[in-house]
């Protein structure tokens, strides 16, 4: 897989160019779920699926700015599931946004994912992957090149708190945790941003993330192949949890279209054991 390692550097490269000197205007389409696209998102998918087609470990793309799935001529056994800019519509308030990656193996399935990556493009540009059965590693862009920091580790209990999702379409059981936590002294710590809150919970002592089933995303908002499975590798390999609002292990989700959404929770295990208990799950 080194080879898509190599790719993802040089995609982060060509997409943070793209961010700090293209238009950050809306472009006349949407993506598969309706949502409209930003110019940056087509142009982001764009760099990613050309750069792909020469990598020759990977059969094919799965995007979630588009519909189905592009098949490569190649005797590549990875599929690559990305999204290439997510929470893309921060650019304009310069806030930080990010690419993530899951590289799955067989059938496109939480089981199945044997790496993933992501790519923070924010005052520098941050790059963390994971192979299955190691521990994340996080690089940093020096240059042109991404530099070796260091493995990540989950402490088992933290103090940030990024509760996602619109509060008043929350059920009773998931404000009153959260209300919880606020009440034994985390902090909110919540940009609208998947990649930045998330990396920030891992380098910053732990926590929880949060984006819980709501009366109006009954099944979450967070898309299980290009979001949610390839975090849940990242959350799991730092040594801490990555649940739905059942229990289940985020790993083990089986969409059933390859834009479905999930409610999630990542965190340290302590948070991530507490809201089993509120939950009763
Ligand atoms: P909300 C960005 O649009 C995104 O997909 C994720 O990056 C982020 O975690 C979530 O949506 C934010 O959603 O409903 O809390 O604004």
């Amino acid at each position: 897989m080194k080879d898509i390692f190599k790719a993802i550097e040089e995609v982060a490269f060509s997409i943070d160019s793209a961010i700090k000197n293209e238009d950050l205007g809306y472009s006349d389409s949407e993506n598969s779920s309706g949502e409209e696209q930003l110019k940056l998102d087509v142009q982001s998918d764009k760099i990613i699926e050309d750069r792909f087609a020469s990598v020759s470990s990977v059969k094919a793309l799965v995007s979630e700015e588009k519909e189905g799935v592009l098949e490569f001529d190649n005797d590549g056994e990875y599929t690559l599931c990305y999204d290439p800019l997510d929470g893309s519509s921060l650019v304009d308030v310069n806030l930080s946004v990010g690419s993530i990656f899951g590289i799955y193996k067989g059938e496109l399935k939480g089981d199945n994912i044997v790496a993933s990556a992501y790519v923070v493009y924010g005052p520098r540009i941050e790059l963390v992957w994971v192979e299955k059965g190691k521990a994340p590693i996080l690089y940093r862009a020096k240059g042109r090149e991404f530099k070796e920091i260091g493995e990540i580790k989950l402490n088992p209990k933290g103090k940030l708190n990024a509760s996602g999702g619109t509060q008043q379409h929350w059920e009773a059981k998931h404000k009153a945790f959260i209300d919880g936590l606020f009440a034994n002294g985390y902090r909110l710590r919540y940009s609208g941003g998947m990649v930045p809150d998330l990396h920030q919970i891992l380098l910053k002592g732990g926590g929880l993330f949060s984006y819980p089933a709501t009366t109006d995303k009954p099944n979450g908002k967070l898309r299980q192949l290009f979001e949610v499975i390839p975090f849940a590798l990242v959350y799991e390999s730092a040594g801490g949890s990555a649940i739905d609002d059942k229990g289940k292990r985020l790993l083990e989700l089986v969409p059933s279209h390859p834009h479905d959404t999930s409610p999630c929770f990542f965190g340290s295990n302590s948070e991530i054991e507490a809201l089993q208990v509120a939950y009763g799950i």
